[in-house]
């Protein structure tokens, strides 16, 4: 029964608020002041010195300090068919070795590049939640060999992932959408680099790539189970930089929930990524935290003690006090195009918090003389707005969906395409 309430909401203390009248009075940190009180006036300013302050106080307070990329990384091409999807796609599976050595950890990337491309194309990457093989029915899709949450083949439970998962999340990924629109695909499993629990850690890359394995013990600024995913979106792009169908400068970072954290986490942190988008991250993502609306730090820390870094345990119920908020997240995108997606019933997440924090980082792209989201009014659902800070509220549940991807596609073409 515990377990059964752990896994649907609060473990314990106050009831989630939900009520807008009841969200606190609350002041938020400016971007655009220096924690010494020096004003941000200009791009240089901000450049120089408020981004890698912002960036610095969000990995010694929120998500916690990466590792660089580890010397001796090398790709290997696992899978190749040229004819995939019924002739659609370049189905291409690479293992990249992220730390050298076969006994170290490995990220199996999937990629599938629309036929009849004439030159590299652009692509979506998005790390999934259950394996490459579970975002497409494709049977030519390797099944991962890594840790996966419960996958149920008829009554056994295990957590080896069988054919029976096989296009699980494929809603979520419509990748003949997306390859006839122009764009490519590539996915990673989240748990290739860090299984997502507790202990995950010590079967992930924070293990892996520390001097003293799994008895390392983290100081409070050490990477998170986010953090540590983030990085490896890094690694991912560190492999579409040297593919020579795929063009790097047109890469679309995209994250649902826990993922969208990641996505805007990896975003912020690493420049080469041009577009952002945050599927319904919620809190420690895109949705204010100061708002203490839906789920707040010290449900995160309770039900995912693994995902944030240390120090942010000490934030429970001191939402004031944290020296950052989600509209800094946001900002640290500028000048690339950011998307923020909410739905109006995924209320845990915040979807005005979300906007709102969207709303606060304009003020960031004005000093590159852009226009963000062109409105201050929480917008009527199902209608796409902005410029540089795009976001939507649509009907329905916590989800990735169809409509969020044309939504989505549409904003890559406006900044990527020029349409
Ligand atoms: C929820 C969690 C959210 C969100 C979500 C998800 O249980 O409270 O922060 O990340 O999981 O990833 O689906």
């Amino acid at each position: 029964m515990l377990v059964m309430v752990a896994w649907a909401g609060r473990v314990s203390g106050a009831e989630p608020n939900y009520d807008e009248s009841k969200v606190p009075a609350y002041k938020l940190p400016d971007p655009l002041i220096c924690e010494d009180g020096t004003p941000v006036r200009n791009r240089r300013d901000w450049e120089r010195r408020r981004r890698p302050e912002l960036l610095w106080l969000f990995e010694e307070h929120v998500y916690g300090r990466a590792p660089t990329a580890p010397p001796g990384m090398w790709f290997e091409r696992a899978g190749e068919d040229a004819y995939a999807l019924g002739g659609r796609a370049t189905r291409r599976e690479v293992t990249l070795w992220l730390r050298g050595d076969r006994g170290g950890p490995k990220m199996d990337l999937l990629l599938y590049l629309p036929r009849g491309r004439r030159g590299p194309v652009p692509v979506f990457l998005g790390l999934n939640f259950m394996g490459n093989h579970t975002v497409h029915p494709d049977p030519g899709i390797r099944i991962t060999t890594a840790w996966v949450p419960n996958d149920r083949a008829g009554t056994v439970v295990s957590n080896r992932a069988t054919a029976a998962s096989r296009g699980w999340a494929a809603s979520r990924w419509p990748v003949e959408r997306i390859l006839e629109r122009g764009y490519g695909l590539v996915t990673a499993y989240c748990g290739d680099l860090e299984p997502d629990h507790p202990e995950g850690w010590k079967l992930g890359v924070r293990a892996a790539l520390s001097p003293d394995g799994t008895n390392h013990v983290f100081r409070p600024d050490e990477w998170g189970a986010i953090a540590a995913w983030a990085w490896g979106l890094s690694r991912a792009m560190d492999y579409l930089e040297g593919d020579r169908d795929v063009d790097a400068r047109r890469v679309v970072l995209i994250g649902h929930s826990r993922l969208g954290k990641t996505a805007l986490w990896a975003g912020a942190r690493d420049r080469r990524f041009a577009i952002v988008i945050s599927n319904e991250s919620g809190e420690g993502g895109a949705a204010l935290t100061r708002r203490r609306y839906g789920e707040r730090i010290a449900d995160l820390n309770r039900r995912f003690p693994h995902w944030f870094c240390g120090r942010y345990k000490s934030y429970d119920d001191r939402e004031d006090d944290l020296p950052v908020d989600a509209h800094e997240l946001i900002a640290l995108m500028a000048p690339r195009p950011v998307y923020i997606g909410s739905a109006v019933e995924d209320r845990w997440a915040d979807p005005r918090g979300e906007f709102l924090a969207g709303v606060h980082a304009e003020p960031v792209y004005r000093l590159y003389g852009l226009e963000g989201l062109g409105v201050t009014e929480w917008p009527p659902v199902g209608r796409s707005v902005g410029r540089y800070i795009g976001y939507h509220v649509r009907e329905g549940r916590h989800d990735l969906t169809a409509w969020d991807w044309e939504r989505y596609l549409d904003f890559a073409d406006r900044h990527l395409r020029g349409r």
